[in-house]
């Protein structure tokens, strides 16, 4: 069946060089390169099967982690999928130790017993990530509950798919939150995807907004791979999060260069995708369009750009070697951490 052509995929505008802060923007490019490098070196390693498990892949989706989570603290309670590199290494950029948890190790975020889809580190507000699509979004709102209930200040944060709102319970949490006005952010990563189904040819419509409409939920909807956009509107919507006025809903159209699971491009399970669709998405790199920006403001340059994809790219090796060199962990800790007690 021919799926319609998601109505904004255009190649769009330059990101507005209004209100920005010339160290900040440096730290979001950053931020954005360490991930797709991360990625693209996982990519490698699983074509060169040198990684046992899945892993799924968010290249071309940079910026709306990265975007986010400038305006998150570490007291906040941030929920992942089964995506989520870019949600975890936009919190704590440590690659060595995503690495190792993908490689298996012990010294990985999950002490190993996870790979690449059970991440957690809650030092840095990361809550965890999980296979079983939508199996965060309640544990976010029980967070946000739970903080309401004990009068923290801190948020909930979750970043669903737009496969995932597809799932009953997710439009439960929408109701619950609204009803129970909790600190919580709905992330919407819209990229029309799910595992090789294009949204059109499984919802009626391409905007995934109506249902924060119909739950009487404020929300936004904004051009996911435009990092100065995202960091600037969370950033009000957060404030409010905090301030006590209840659950907000961002949506974020995107797209992942890389096919549902592990390093293809041209193939999305099985199903060829459109190749000048990837192209056109292609043109709205984020991280393209912010170090333009950054050269027209005449901040950053072609040369600082090459010197710090070989710093990056030094950084990567030196932590995938370290990694590899790690141990597995020991055979009789399989069934530890499986129930819940103090580790
Ligand atoms: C409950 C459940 N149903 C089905 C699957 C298989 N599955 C894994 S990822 C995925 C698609 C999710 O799509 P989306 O939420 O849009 O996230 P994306 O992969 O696009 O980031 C599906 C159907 C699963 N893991 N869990
Ligand atoms: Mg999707």
């Amino acid at each position: 069946m021919k799926y319609k052509l998601f109505k904004s995929n255009k190649p769009q505008k330059l990101v507005s060089s209004k209100n920005y802060n010339h160290k900040f923007l440096i730290k979001m490019f950053k931020s954005m390169i360490v991930i797709r490098k991360t990625e693209q070196q996982l990519a490698w390693a699983k074509k060169n099967n040198l990684i046992q498990g899945p892993v799924h892949l968010g290249v071309g989706q940079e910026a709306i982690a990265v975007g986010i989570s400038q305006n998150i603290k570490k007291t906040d309670k941030v929920f992942g999928n089964h995506r989520s590199h870019s949600h975890l290494l936009a919190l704590n950029p440590n690659i060595y130790k995503l690495f190792a948890e993908i490689l298996a190790k012990k010294t990985g975020f999950s002490k190993g017993m996870g790979g690449s889809m059970h991440l957690i580190d809650k030092p840095s507000g990361f809550y965890g990530s999980v296979p079983i699509v939508a199996g965060t979004v309640p544990l976010a709102v029980g967070a946000a509950l739970a903080a309401k209930i004990q009068k923290k200040k801190s948020i909930s944060v979750v970043y669903i798919g737009d496969g995932a709102v597809e799932e009953g319970v997710v439009q439960e949490c929408f109701n619950f939150s609204r009803n129970y006005n909790l600190p919580i952010l709905f992330v919407i990563e819209n990229n029309l995807f799910a595992s090789h189904m294009h949204i059109s040819l499984r919802q009626p419509s391409h905007d995934l907004c109506r249902f924060a409409i119909d739950n009487k939920i404020p929300y936004e909807v904004l051009d996911g791979n435009n990092v100065v956009k995202i960091a600037n509107k969370s950033k009000k919507i957060i404030d409010k999060i905090r301030d006590g006025k209840g659950p907000r809903f961002l949506e974020l159209s995107t797209y992942r260069w890389y096919g549902h699971v592990d390093w293809r491009e041209d193939i999305d399970v099985g199903v060829n995708r459109s190749l000048s669709d990837l192209n056109n998405w292609k043109k709205k790199d984020p991280i393209g369009r912010l170090l333009k920006l950054m050269i027209k403001l005449n901040i950053f340059s072609l040369k600082k750009e090459i010197k710090l994809n070989k710093e990056i790219d030094k950084k990567i090796k030196i932590a995938w070697s370290k990694a590899l060199k790690d141990p597995y962990p020991n055979k009789n800790s399989i069934l530890n951490y499986v129930f819940s007690k103090k580790n």
